[in-house]
């Protein structure tokens, strides 16, 4: 799974995957176009563990209360340069980036809430711009990105639609596998009825494949608005403008600066911060550092109780619907082959992944020796086709 960070120039991109990776592989500036090439990192989503339910210690989680810890979870994130206007035709810095969203499963939109910069990433007075105009024309460019990859191959879409006995959705999904979209996004496409799209795309001009990349876009990369520089003048004017005009979105009030600067107070012990348990106590501080963390508290935390950060990665699989699963070689101890560790990994896996195939993300040998999985909690034989479920603990059987 690959989550993708995009927006207009100097929104937060950089300082957001710097935030969530906790680290500072991306460069980051106040002039538009600071970063060109991509930036990848990993960072954390949490899930609820099974440790305490089975009454084990997997010395893998956070502790947040007496009665839940917190399993952290390895999530892959890319930030790319800046989108404008007009990208999918080459403007900015155009269509390189679009391909580094290729393999993106999810779109973080970082957007600048205070609204001071205009669509080109340039600074305008704080307030002024419509942070709303931001998610109108950034999804427009990468549905129009879409459509363009379907126009250029269209001819020969349309033959193979016609000559051959393939499904529609197969066709598409041919073309489309290299950006991530597959048959069963397509297919829900097709299912929607009130698109009145021909199901012989042969009959399709330039507005039925858009209207197509619109909705195939929103189901292959569903995206979750960061309305990032919440710490700013009027971003939480503009944070209520947001959510009245994408009442259906996830709406995530961010500041990834404070974050950061929290961060580093933290690593230099001048405060505790627990993000998890949004805990912030001041140990060592200046003045005027002291002054900087009650406004953060005043103005962040105690409006959003957090800087917003700690939790995108989290939202994100939610609302991908991916479940976790845990294998295990032992299902009393629930340990690892080698009997030392308990409940050693956890799987991150999309909705609807069978036991085998489960078994194949364990090992790629484990795919073809399958021979059954067995429920850790009820000790029932699992067959290949069983759907996996969200915190499953799975032993799998095979024939080697
Ligand atoms: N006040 C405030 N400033 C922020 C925040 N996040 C980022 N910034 C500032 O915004 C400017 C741009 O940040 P970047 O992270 O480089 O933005 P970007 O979207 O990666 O920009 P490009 O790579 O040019 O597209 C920098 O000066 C950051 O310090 C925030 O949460 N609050
Ligand atoms: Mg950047």
């Amino acid at each position: 799974m690959l989550i993708g960070i995009v927006g207009k120039p100097s929104s937060g991109k950089s300082t957001l995957i710097n935030a969530i990776t906790k680290s500072d592989i991306a460069k980051t500036g106040s002039y538009p176009f600071t970063t060109i090439d991509s930036n990848r990192g990993t960072g954390f989503a949490y899930k609820k563990c099974v440790c305490r339910e089975m009454e084990k210690k997997c010395n893998q989680c956070i502790e947040v209360s007496n009665s839940e810890t917190l399993r952290p979870i390895q999530v892959k994130l890319i930030d790319v340069a800046g989108l404008v206007p007009g990208a999918h035709e080459g403007r900015g810095l155009g269509n390189k980036f679009l391909s580094d969203l290729s393999e993106a499963d999810i779109l973080l939109h970082v957007v600048d809430t205070s609204g001071s910069l205009n669509e080109e990433g340039e600074e305008v007075p704080i307030g002024t711009y419509d942070p709303v105009k931001d998610v109108n024309f950034l999804e427009e460019e990468i549905s129009f990105w879409i459509a363009g990859i379907l126009e250029h191959g269209w001819d020969r879409i349309k033959r193979s639609a016609r000559s051959t006995k393939t499904p529609v959705e197969d066709v598409l999904a041919e073309r489309l596998s290299g950006i991530k979209i597959n048959r069963h996004q397509i297919k829900k496409v097709f299912l929607k009825t009130e698109l009145n799209l021909p199901l012989d795309i042969g009959e399709w001009k330039k507005e039925e494949l858009i209207i197509f990349s619109r909705e195939v876009r929103k189901v292959s990369k569903p995206i979750i608005i960061i309305a990032n520089k919440i710490d700013r003048p009027k971003a939480k004017e503009n944070l209520e403008r947001l959510k009245d005009y994408f009442p259906k979105y996830e709406i995530i009030p961010v500041s990834a600066l404070s974050d950061i600067l929290l961060q580093n107070l933290h690593k230099k012990g001048k405060i505790e911060y627990k993000p998890l348990e949004g805990k912030l106590r001041k140990i060592n501080l200046t003045d005027k550092e002291s002054a900087t963390i009650d406004k953060i508290q005043e103005n962040i935390l105690d409006k959003f109780e957090n800087t917003g950060i700690p939790f995108i990665l989290t939202k994100c699989i939610e609302l991908l619907e991916y479940v976790i699963a845990f294998p295990v070689a032992d299902i009393q101890k629930l340990t690892d082959g080698l009997g030392d560790k308990v409940l050693p990994d956890t799987f991150l896996l999309p909705k609807g992944t069978t036991a085998r195939e489960f078994a194949g993300y364990i090992h790629k040998d484990l795919y073809d020796s399958f021979v059954c999985g067995i429920d850790a909690r009820t000790s029932k034989k699992l067959s290949e086709s069983y759907e996996v479920k969200d915190r499953d603990i799975i032993k799998i059987q095979s024939s080697k």
